[in-house]
């Protein structure tokens, strides 16, 4: 059956019933129409997202915007239709899982037409603001973020360099974004309200369908905090002997333009300066990479190798064939922000990134590969199982099978990594390189969304927007604007997540919970080594256990998933703490007292 054919028929149904449907067969038969159809109109609406993305022009825009008008007028069939049986009463509790899905259709429930055209005409153009924006260091030298003005402040060590491209930056997009997204808010708002809930924010809490969600983060975060704030403390030793006291406020903060990345969230490129024990085994093998003439293919072939190694799916061929691994030199803009796709037709299967060289990319590659090893695994579930257990999941997949690519033996065996010391000094080195990955990133995953969960709520209102953004950064993360900031500036706008509207605690729950999978999936693979020296490499029990939880998609509630990889239900940082504690102990020393406020705490 077509899509506009079912459409049809779902009108017509919703015209024909009146009491609510009790029949759970016939509810089952609706639910599996509703399936096919949706795969078409779904596939319709991502091909066209795909051209935009990789093509940034009106027509695709256009196009796409035209797609998102046709899926939101299925759903809004779907939820009418499936809202005349009584789902809430099904015996089949899949039945009525699915059923409260199949109702749940986020920003397409606004009736509004014009306005949800605007809404889509909103996100695109953010999106593309975002992903043309550009920095002139001199008239006839303008450089875009990927490759160029992220290298840059991967490798310059010259402070106002730094602070001219990240100002660059937030003027060529933040600040040139503000006014769409004040509007994108209120009518985000207005569509959301009519699908039933208080604002945006509470919509995307409720996926993690977890009554105390926002209290259990909390008390991750306070729980991990006392490392992230050694973490800091260490690195801003570090960087005031590099650049003089002098650029430091006295209030303990770190200037936020110096730590090795656009928006300060992973500090991996200030390795060479924090390296514990320095001489020791080369760890970013970038310099190996590159002498090996490593390409982006061979980059995503390395990552479906592992994946493949455990005894799980393959990339596809449509995924060789179709997927942008690069950035194109043929003059189009596209949306470098790598990201995986899923075109729900069970076949096609892609990834889109700028891939550049590095071994931070390398990392990025597995992230994605990840993705699309779970659409994979979950493609033949119902449309609306086709998702994470909970959005944290999703991001937690690739992730965990890095933990295992970036041991040094793991690198060693790949080629990468031509020597491998086992010592004390050489696992603090190690320890230290993933730190400034995973807990460096710690309070940057947590507050991105506490800054836009208020905003929704509209606790934050736009004459606070920066503000708001600036007292979390400097609260949670303890770093500060490099100079002074109005509102006037939108900072919160040049990072991709925000005029691309991706929720961002899903990061957060990810990097917690990608430790509890590790650890699991290590034991599985009769790993007797401390945590942070597992490779599940070849392991197809590991394997196995991970496939086993990846298949359900959101069929069944998280905590069941949880349960089924990590053998408990609840998200813990147990595993995080025990991956790091060499280095925990390692820092407290170095840092000699322990410092948990960064306004008191300036050595
Ligand atoms: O956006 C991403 C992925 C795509 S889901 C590349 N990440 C976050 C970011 O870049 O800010 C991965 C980690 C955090
Ligand atoms: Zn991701």
């Amino acid at each position: 059956m077509t899509a506009f054919k079912l459409g049809l028929l779902l009108l017509v149904m919703n015209f024909v019933h009146s009491e609510l449907i009790t029949n759970e067969t016939a509810a089952r038969e609706f639910a599996n129409e509703v399936n096919a159809g949706s795969e078409v109109v779904m596939y319709n609406f991502v091909a066209a997202s795909w051209n935009y993305n990789t093509n940034i022009t009106t027509e695709n825009q256009q196009a796409m915007v035209d797609e998102s008008l046709k899926l939101a007028l299925f759903d809004q069939a779907v939820e009418a239709n499936a809202s005349r049986y009584d789902w809430k009463n099904f015996s089949d509790t899949d039945l009525n899982r699915l059923f409260s899905k199949l109702v749940d259709i986020g920003t397409a429930a606004m009736t509004d037409k014009v306005k949800l055209e605007r809404l889509n005409n909103i996100m695109s153009e953010m999106e593309a603001i975002y992903s043309t924006g550009k920095v002139c260091l001199t008239e006839n030298n303008c450089l875009p973020l990927d490759p160029d003005l992220s290298r840059l402040m991967a490798t310059s060590t010259d402070y106002d360099e730094l602070l001219t491209v990240w100002k660059g930056w937030r003027d060529a997009t933040g600040a040139k974004i503000k006014d769409l997204y004040k509007e994108f808010v209120s009518l985000s708002n207005e569509a959301i309200v009519q699908n039933g809930y208080p604002d945006t924010g509470a919509y995307w809490k409720s996926w993690y369908d977890t009554p105390t969600f926002e209290e259990d983060l909390k008390t991750l975060f306070e729980t991990l905090k006392p490392l992230y704030v050694n973490l800091h403390a260490y690195t801003r030793k570090k960087l005031k002997e590099r650049y003089g006291a002098d650029k430091f406020p006295t209030s303990g903060h770190i200037p936020a333009h110096i730590l090795g990345n656009m928006w300060a969230q992973t500090w991996g490129n200030l390795f060479d300066l924090l390296e514990p024990y320095p001489g020791k085994d080369d760890i970013d093998v970038t310099p190996q990479m590159v002498q090996q003439n490593y390409t982006a293919e061979k980059m995503f072939q390395v990552s479906d190798e592992f994946f493949k190694s455990l005894g799980l799916i393959e990339m596809p061929s449509e995924f060789w064939d179709h997927s942008m691994l690069k950035k194109p030199t043929d003059g189009r803009d596209v949306v470098c922000h790598a990201s995986a796709w899923d075109f729900y037709n069970k076949k096609d299967f892609r990834v889109k990134q700028c891939t550049d060289i590095t071994m931070e990319d390398l990392i990025t590659v597995h992230h994605e590969m990840g993705h699309i090893e779970y659409y994979l695994q979950y493609k033949d579930q119902h449309v609306v199982y086709r998702d994470g257990a909970n959005p944290g999941f999703h991001e937690a997949v690739g992730d965990v099978i890095s933990l295992s690519v970036q041991t040094p033996t793991h690198l060693q065996k790949i080629g990468l990594l031509p020597e491998v010391t086992n010592d004390e000094e050489a696992e603090i080195n190690f320890l230290m390189k993933m730190a400034l990955q995973k807990i460096a990133f710690l309070p940057f995953g947590y507050l991105i969304d506490q800054w836009r969960w208020s905003v929704f709520s509209g606790e934050t209102t736009p004459d606070n927007y920066n503000q708001k953004w600036w007292d979390l950064r400097c609260g949670l993360q303890g770093i500060s604007p490099p100079e002074d900031r109005t509102e006037d500036d939108f900072d919160p706008g040049a990072k991709f997540h925000i005029p691309g509207n991706t929720p961002y605690i899903r990061y957060f729950v990810s990097f917690v919970i990608q430790f509890q999978f590790h650890k699991s999936l290590c034991q599985a693979a009769g790993q007797n080594v401390p945590l942070h020296q597992c490779d599940i490499y070849q392991s197809t029990a590991a394997g196995q256990k991970l496939s086993e939880m990846l298949k359900l998609g959101s069929s069944k509630p998280w905590p069941e998933a949880m349960m089924m990889i990590a053998g408990e239900d609840k998200m813990n940082a147990a595993a995080l703490m025990e991956y790091f504690q060499p280095l925990t102990t390692w820092l407290i020393e170095q840092n000699d007292v322990y410092k948990l406020v960064f306004a008191e705490s300036n050595p």
